[in-house]
């Protein structure tokens, strides 16, 4: 099964322009509790490290593009994200890795939790420890 879950929004847009609407538990499969966006990430920079113990979350490039690696502790898979209408699923137990950014990226995350440092694997070790338990 791939770790790539890709959610394709319906473009509500008409001869205006576009337009995507977002709803938890309709297009986004959870509640949303928290929305945060990276932006202006300097040329060469790379995000990330890091898993999550319980958070879900779908990753939306709303401009530009970056590219997302995400890690089973098995399987590794990448993905460029550079659609506003598709969102990237992250369940938890998943490393990921984000780079590539372009200059006019701005990368909007909806999660189901609050900010949480506990609930953030920050150490690969420890991580692929905890994926083979
Ligand atoms: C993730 C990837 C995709 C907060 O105070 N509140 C928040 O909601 C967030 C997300 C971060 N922070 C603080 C924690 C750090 O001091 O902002 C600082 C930068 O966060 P971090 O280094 O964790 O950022 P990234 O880009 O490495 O990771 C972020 C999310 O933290 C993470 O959950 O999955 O984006």
């Amino acid at each position: 099964m791939s770790l790539i879950k890709i959610i394709n929004f319906k473009n509500l847009g008409d001869e205006r322009g576009s337009l995507v609407a977002l709803e938890a538990n309709r297009q986004i499969p959870f509640e949303i509790k928290r929305v945060y966006y990276i932006y202006g990430t300097a040329l060469g920079v790379a995000r990330g490290f890091h898993a999550h113990k319980e958070l879900k979350q779908v990753a939306i490039a709303l401009s530009g593009s970056c590219r997302f690696m995400l890690d089973d502790g098995r399987h590794q898979e990448e993905v460029v994200l550079d659609n506003p209408a598709e969102g990237l699923l992250i369940e938890s137990f998943l490393w990921r890795e984000m780079y590539d950014f372009s200059e006019d990226c701005v990368l909007m995350v909806l999660a189901d939790q609050f900010y949480d440092e506990h609930d953030y694997i920050r150490n690969y070790d420890k991580f692929i420890a905890i994926t083979k338990c």
